[in-house]
């Protein structure tokens, strides 16, 4: 039960203990919770009370609320290491899932002056970039949201191939012969604004991560520069560091 007893908040106490029973494996993802009356009744506290924990829990990605179906133990987040270059394909069979793409465009554009001096494409080549948009999945659900811009004159048949359910990473290194060598990175903390949230299926202002990512070939070459936004809520980063 709760302890009414000591200076620590109510709301607070019930986070721990549900937050714990999570960990712990008491309460597996997916589970549903009681409902808020239940919960109240049961630790005889008020349904501000309860509805104040839950609601933290849900903002820090520990649960999750379905409309009209209610409150239930979210799926536990994915380690994305930040040490090795992969693609989101093979990050998702390490898993055990299986990787998919949803494709919501495949364009032909003119680069903007800065997209161009990142894939160090000049304007003799006429700064063509074959921009593709993807939705990324695992198991069928909504993960990522990318956005590649790849330099025309390096790929033209890519704009004809079909990307859906394949691996740009492997299509590159077995069809174009491509050796990918490294990759720069930097991710930022960002709030998903309304399309990306109906596309990833999540509340419109939920916590992503906004990663950009520019790939060199194996002669130091930019061959992709890539927008993604990553659930918030599926994503952790990880790194192992030495000293
Ligand atoms: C990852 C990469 C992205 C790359 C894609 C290739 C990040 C942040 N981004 O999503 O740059 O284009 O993998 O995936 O990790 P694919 O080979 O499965 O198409």
């Amino acid at each position: 039960m709760l302890n009414k007893n000591i200076p620590i908040p109510l709301y607070y106490q019930l986070k721990e203990k549900l937050s714990n029973a999570i960990l712990q494996g008491e309460l597996q993802p997916g589970a549903l919770l009681p409902s808020e009356r239940e919960l109240s009744d049961h630790y005889a506290i008020s349904r501000m009370t309860v509805r104040q924990a839950l609601g933290e829990m849900v903002k820090e990605g520990l649960l999750v609320r379905e409309q009209g179906k209610g409150t239930f133990v979210a799926e536990p987040k994915f380690n994305q290491g930040l040490l090795k270059l992969t693609s989101f394909s093979e990050d998702m069979r390490n898993r055990g899932l299986k990787p998919d793409s949803r494709i919501l465009s495949v364009t032909v554009q003119e680069a903007t002056p800065a997209v161009a001096a990142e894939l160090r494409i000049g304007a003799e080549m006429n700064r063509q970039l074959i921009v593709f948009e993807r939705v990324r999945l695992a198991d069928n659900k909504p993960m990522a949201y990318e956005t590649s811009h790849l330099p025309l004159h390096r790929f033209p048949e890519l704009e004809n191939e079909t990307l859906h359910s394949t691996s740009l990473y492997k299509l590159l290194e077995e069809k174009y012969g491509l050796v990918i060598r490294y990759a720069r990175q930097a991710i930022e903390v960002g709030l998903s604004r309304p399309t990306e949230s109906d596309i990833l299926g999540i509340p419109s202002g939920s916590a992503v991560l906004l990663i950009e990512r520019t790939t060199f070939d194996a002669d130091d070459e930019p061959i992709e520069y890539v927008k993604s936004v990553y659930r918030g809520d599926r994503y952790k980063l990880y790194a192992e560091l030495y000293r």
